[in-house]
């Protein structure tokens, strides 16, 4: 496999990061860790650098010398939409200028589930289903991944755009089982987007290969990446769990309980 010299991993503090932050060594010779939070102690080959997302010339600072970006870095929860644009908007926006600015060429944009939130579960969705971001999170990471095509058709920076399902240790609830994706099969994706000759600006939906599927990657197969993990594994942890109302919005709907939240303006 390819190595990178400098691979940069933002919101490298959040629960995804910390999951796979052990495995990146594989893809790159120095991996530079980025957040406002505590990283940790750094291991010999990794760089830790405190930046806040929502300051243009720190990012531009830490993008210099990194030949790709893991953009993790966000709100990563609803919450009001002027807290969410300031970080996931604004804080994407610098980060795409400084990759244009300084020469970062690969990208991968931790977009997220909540961009199709409102689809209903009976529906099977593919990269070209249309966006139903089901609240402010949602249109936030739309807003990246609209930013990310822009930047590869005026730009040529190329973005493996992610749309993440559930990246924990297991499922924390029934819905997990069909959006549950391990770190392995994130790690195997990052490996794709860096030994990929050519990537373009795909939309994957970031899942492991569960019983339960509501998304379809076969528009993405040039990638070559086929997830190896299942939730299966893990359907004993909701045997006792009260049987869910099929009538909840959060039950009707894939982003679950971010589709039937309330107005957070209020
Ligand atoms: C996300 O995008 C969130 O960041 C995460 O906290 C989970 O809630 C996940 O989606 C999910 O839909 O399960």
């Amino acid at each position: 496999m390819r190595k990178l010299k400098r691979l940069l991993v933002t919101g490298a503090a959040g629960i995804i990061a910390r999951q796979i932050r052990e495995g990146l060594s594989e893809f790159a010779e120095t991996v530079r860790l980025s957040d406002m939070r505590d990283m940790g102690d750094a291991a010999p080959h990794e760089e830790l650098v405190e930046c806040d997302i929502t300051d243009s010339e720190a990012v531009e600072e830490l993008v210099a010398g990194c030949d790709a970006i893991l953009h993790f870095g966000a709100i990563s929860v609803e919450d009001r939409a002027d807290i969410i644009h300031r970080t996931n908007i604004e804080g994407t926006y610098h980060l795409y200028e400084a990759a244009r600015k300084k020469h970062a060429r690969r990208i991968l944009f931790a977009s997220s589930n909540h961009v199709i939130g409102f689809h209903p579960r009976e529906s099977r969705l593919t990269a070209s289903s249309p966006i139903r971001p089901d609240g402010n999170y949602g249109v936030s990471k739309a807003y990246g991944e609209a930013l990310a095509r822009l930047y590869w058709d005026k730009y040529e920076i190329e973005t493996l755009i992610v749309r993440i399902g559930s990246c924990f240790p297991r499922p924390r609830d029934r819905r997990m089982m069909a959006t549950w994706m391990s770190k392995d099969d994130m790690l195997r994706l990052i490996g794709r987007m860096v030994d990929v000759p050519r990537l373009g600006c795909p939309i994957v939906y970031g899942v492991s290969d569960n019983a339960e599927k509501w998304w379809d990657n076969s528009e993405t197969a040039y990638l070559g990446w086929e997830p190896q993990d299942s939730s299966e594994q893990f359907r004993d942890l909701f045997k006792d769990a009260p049987r869910e109302n099929p009538n909840d919005p959060s039950v009707v709907r894939q982003g679950g309980v971010f589709a039937s939240a309330g107005h957070f303006e209020d």
